[in-house]
């Protein structure tokens, strides 16, 4: 018995908001685990220190099955972003605690293993065309095998995906929801120009993404997907908002560019039917937004059975806490596709010191024992919380679309 001795919620902003669990045990071992939800912070902290840690003090911190059944079960309302959240939060300290204990990185209570190092890819972007194809030359010239291509659409002000600060994109970026406006019809003729110009300048060795934010409808997607075809995208992501899993037959009738999807997705309902019906290629769901490795093991267990890889989300907002989880989750799975990464600042880094190392065009997690990655308390309490919301999109009418 391993006795959970104290659980707390640590909140901190260096740069952009993070929610970090920590919980310690009678042994003296601690671990981590990430809870955050972008833009909904606050939520998934009360869920944790008003309802979960209650009654996690006292129990066995090495069961951690039990302990995931008994959040999943028996809070009787299932499933959802905040919840899963916390859950997730939960089973990756757990997981980093029983790592620790038996003095081993966690990919090798996972199973051990299966390939010298995980795929990543990075995050070219631009206001044009030019400015993201020089922005994947220089994420080539790191070492990067994948590059996800995001542009600036000729007659909107702004559009998912294009940063200010090139390198650590953050959508997040106001007390109230910015307004983006949209137009399909302006954006759909750029990406095919974009991956035209890409191939041109990058060759036809490195792997190129695209990520659609859930802006098309079924036959729109088809229609890129069957246009992108002669530049061999790695994938297309989110083509069409995921509620309506049956959605993606359509898409699926269209073209054989390969899809990828589930970086909002909480649980193996939301892609079931995707996986079983071989509707995508990817499955993007993530530690801390799919109930941690518990449950992200069981989603890639079904994938594998279908053929589907893994691809999991790894933008900013997925603390270094998540990104250690899943690099250890990446390189034990055997259905491994890719690994999104986007780099945290050196602010982020310095309040999570971690394990995990870039090389070659991969990430490694490192041999420390747990998932490696740890919180300084004393530098995050120096970054208090800042409220902030994700981006609303509206068409050129005003009618509410998806962001
Ligand atoms: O918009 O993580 O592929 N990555 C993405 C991200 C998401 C943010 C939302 O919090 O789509 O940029
Ligand atoms: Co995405």
């Amino acid at each position: 018995m391993l006795k959970i001795t104290d659980a707390r919620v640590i909140i901190t902003c260096p740069g952009r908001n993070f929610v970090t669990l920590k919980i310690e045990t009678s042994a003296g071992i601690h671990g981590i685990g990430d809870a955050t939800l972008n833009g909904r912070e606050l939520a998934v902290a009360s869920y944790l220190t008003d309802h979960v840690l209650p009654t996690l003090i006292g129990r066995d911190a090495q069961s951690i099955e039990d302990i995931w059944q008994y959040l999943y079960k028996g809070a009787y309302w299932r499933r959802g972003p905040v919840t899963m959240a916390a859950i997730a939060a939960v089973d990756t300290a757990l997981w980093d605690i029983k790592a620790k204990q038996a003095g081993l990185p966690l990919y090798q209570l996972l199973g051990g293993a299966s390939r010298t190092g995980v795929m990543v890819y990075g995050h070219a972007n631009g206001g044009t065309l030019e400015e993201t194809i020089a922005e994947a030359v220089r994420y080539q010239a790191m070492g990067y095998k994948a590059i996800r291509l995001q542009s600036g659409v000729p007659g909107l002000a702004s559009t998912y995906g294009v940063s200010r600060d090139k390198l650590f994109y953050e959508p997040a970026d106001a007390r109230l929801p910015t307004e983006n406006v949209w137009s399909t019809h302006k954006y759909l003729p750029t990406v095919p120009k974009l991956f035209e110009a890409a191939r041109e300048a990058l060759g036809w060795d490195v792997h190129l993404l695209h990520d659609v934010h859930h802006r098309l409808t079924p036959i729109e997607a088809g229609r890129l997907g069957k246009d992108l075809e002669p530049y061999r995208p790695f994938w297309l992501e989110d083509a069409t908002p995921a509620e309506n899993q049956a959605a993606f037959r359509l898409i699926r009738q269209h073209t054989t560019t390969p899809l990828a999807v589930g970086e909002i997705f909480n649980t193996i309902w939301d892609c079931k039917q995707l996986i079983e019906e071989q509707l995508i290629d990817y499955i993007r769901a993530t530690v801390v937004h799919a109930g941690g490795i518990t449950h992200l093991r069981r989603i890639a267990s079904l994938a594998d059975l279908y053929g589907v890889k893994t691809g999991s989300h790894g933008a900013t907002d997925n603390s270094p806490v998540c990104m250690g989880a899943a690099l250890h989750f990446d390189l034990w799975v055997p259905n491994f596709g890719i690994q999104e990464y986007m780099r945290h600042t050196p602010e982020t880094d310095a309040v999570f010191p971690h394990a995990y190392s870039f090389e070659g065009g991969d990430l490694h997690p490192g041999e420390a024992p747990g998932h490696g990655v740890d919180i300084d308390e004393a530098l995050a309490a120096t970054f208090p919380y800042r409220p902030a919301s994700l981006p609303v999109n509206r068409l050129e009418d005003g009618t509410l679309f998806n962001w």
